[in-house]
C-alpha cells in the first residue's frame, strides 16, 4: 500500500511540477500580451523636447476619398511657448493645419497661417470641429485598424514622427466635408 502510494506520488510529482510551470508560463505570456496590447491602445504617446503628443488618430475614409483628417492632443511641459509649423506624411501629397471659422454665416475651415501656438505649460487639442490636420491627395485609403505615420515639425522642439491610429468612419460624425 505504502509502496504503491510512494510510486504514485513519485510518478505524479514531476507531472504536477511541469503543469504548474506550464501554467505559470502561459500566465506570464498572457500578461505580457495584455501589457503590450494595453500599451498600444492606451499609451499611444510621443515626445519631442518639452512636448507630449497624445493619441494621434484619423478616421477611415470611404473609397475614393482624397482627404482625411488628423487629430491629437499636444501638451507643452516647457516654460516657453512652441509652435506647430508643418506636417508631412507619405499617406498624402500634402498636409495642412486647419482651423474652423464662420465666414458669411457659414462654417468653414481654413489653413492656419503662422503655425499653431502651444502655450508654455498649456495643452492644445486637435479634434473634429476644431483645429485639425488635413491630409490632401491621399495616396492610399487608410482603413480602420491601420496606422500611418506623419512628421510634425515644431518651431522649438523640432520634428517628430508620430503614428496615427485609423479609427472607424463614424467616429465623430462632424466635419467630413471640406470647404476648400
Ligand atoms: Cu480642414
Amino acid at each position: 500500500m505504502s509502496h504503491f502510494f510512494r510510486a504514485a506520488a513519485h510518478a505524479r510529482a514531476p507531472g504536477h511540477t511541469l503543469l504548474l510551470e506550464q501554467r505559470l508560463g502561459i500566465l506570464v505570456v498572457a500578461l505580457a500580451l495584455l501589457f503590450v496590447g494595453a500599451q498600444s491602445a492606451f499609451a499611444h504617446e510621443f515626445k519631442v523636447g518639452d512636448l507630449e503628443i497624445e493619441h494621434p488618430w484619423s478616421r477611415a475614409t470611404p473609397a475614393g476619398a482624397k482627404v482625411a483628417g488628423g487629430y491629437f492632443t499636444v501638451t507643452n511641459k516647457g516654460s516657453a511657448p512652441d509652435r506647430l509649423l508643418s506636417i508631412a506624411s507619405d499617406v498624402s501629397d500634402k498636409a495642412e493645419l486647419h482651423e474652423m471659422g464662420v465666414r458669411d454665416g457659414v462654417m468653414t475651415m481654413r489653413p492656419v497661417s503662422g503655425g499653431l501656438e502651444i502655450p508654455a505649460g498649456g495643452k492644445v487639442a486637435l479634434a473634429p470641429g476644431a483645429y485639425h490636420l488635413m491630409f490632401f491627395g491621399l495616396k492610399r485609403q487608410p482603413k480602420q485598424g491601420e496606422k500611418f505615420s506623419a512628421t510634425l515639425t515644431f518651431e522649438k522642439a523640432g520634428s517628430v514622427t508620430v503614428e496615427f491610429d485609423v479609427e472607424g468612419m463614424g467616429e465623430t460624425g462632424a466635419m467630413d466635408d471640406h470647404a476648400n
